[in-house]
């Protein structure tokens, strides 16, 4: 609401489409808290257009996100990671200014073992002009996002977003079912402490990649030596990274040449809020903010967190020569 009151021709729908998601946030927390207790873990038994495993949970939390805001009149198209192309708002549904792409279960692999994942969402005003939307109104460069942000369920359920105006936290608060402002105006360090990467593909990565987490690693030319976590959720690195001050990294290799994280839906939201927090986010050449999508699913590699540690990194790999 505050943040409402800065737009003095805001009509209160962004604020009412940021609600709604809170609602599938809150829908799917419940799920998550309980999933041990009933019959959501393990696998759905269908794959997605990336060739995964679907798990109960995706399917869940796909459905919640999409129900939650389809029938609203606030948006005209969703895109998410679980379904092959974009879900235009069904015939007979008014369809309104926003489009809302997601990723409704992060870190789908730590689901089964009760490790931190989350949700994450991006807002872009429609591109088309009317009707239901489209693939172009889905594919637009992350600059032009209208809000962002994520819900991580961890030791408690916390939502994060911009709206371009800082970052701001909020955490659940299960006796009274609502989101409250825990963590106003989020800033992260300028240099990080921490790096997060799946250091198992060292082997894999180019020479510039190796050289940057050795540096990181062992310290170099006045870098403090840095400590490592890997949770093997994006949501809970970044969150970690952006509340305690690190940096994560996951870059193409021999067998991801074009990485392994979604632009749209996971990269675009993130870099956002980074950079809204003071942080900085590139695929190793170009800000993220500025690549236009060609496709949906595509992936890029990705540098993100504290400005200082990713312009470190992306000087060292927009260096490297290009080999064939
Ligand atoms: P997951 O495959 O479990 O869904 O989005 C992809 C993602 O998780 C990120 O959340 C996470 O940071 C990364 O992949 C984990 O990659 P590794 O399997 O290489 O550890």
């Amino acid at each position: 609401m505050e943040q409402e009151r800065l737009h003095p021709h805001a009509t209160g729908e962004l604020s009412n489409l940021l609600y709604d998601i809170c609602l599938a946030a809150k829908i799917i927390s419940r799920q998550v808290r309980r999933a041990g207790l009933t019959d959501i873990l393990g696998a759905f038994g269908t794959k997605n257009i990336q060739g995964e495993q679907q798990q109960k949970l995706d399917v869940f939390a796909n459905e919640t996100v999409r129900n939650a805001i389809h029938y609203t009149g606030r948006v005209c198209v969703t895109a998410s990671e679980e379904d092959d192309e974009p879900v235009p708002v069904p015939a007979g549904q008014r369809a309104g200014k926003y489009v809302v792409v997601f990723d409704p279960l992060d870190g789908s692999s730590n689901i089964d073992v009760n490790i931190p994942i989350g949700t994450i969402f991006s807002i872009y005003r429609r591109v088309s002009r009317n009707g239901p939307g489209n693939a172009k109104d889905c594919l637009q460069a992350g600059r032009h996002q209208v809000a962002a942000g994520y819900v991580l369920y961890g030791s408690s359920t916390m939502l994060v977003y911009t709206t371009g105006k800082g970052v701001h936290g909020f955490t659940l608060d299960p006796t009274i079912g609502e989101f409250l402002l825990s963590h106003p105006d989020i800033k992260t360090a300028p240099v990080g402490g921490y790096y997060s990467i799946n250091e198992s593909n060292f082997d894999r990565w180019s020479p510039a990649v190796q050289r940057v987490i050795t540096n990181w690693k062992k310290g170099e030319g006045g870098i403090k030596p840095k400590n490592m976590r890997w949770v093997a959720s994006l949501v809970a690195d970044f969150h970690r990274n952006l509340l305690a001050g690190g940096v994560f990294i996951y870059p193409t290799d021999s067998k991801s040449p074009q990485g392994k994280l979604r632009l749209v839906y996971e990269c675009a939201p993130m870099a956002f809020i980074c950079e809204q927090a003071g942080g900085a986010a590139t695929d190793g050449h170009r800000r993220i903010l500025d690549i236009v999508p060609d496709t949906l699913h595509q992936k890029t590699p990705l540098v993100i967190g504290a400005k200082a540690d990713v312009e470190y990194a992306t000087e060292i790999i927009a260096a490297e020569p290009v080999t064939a």
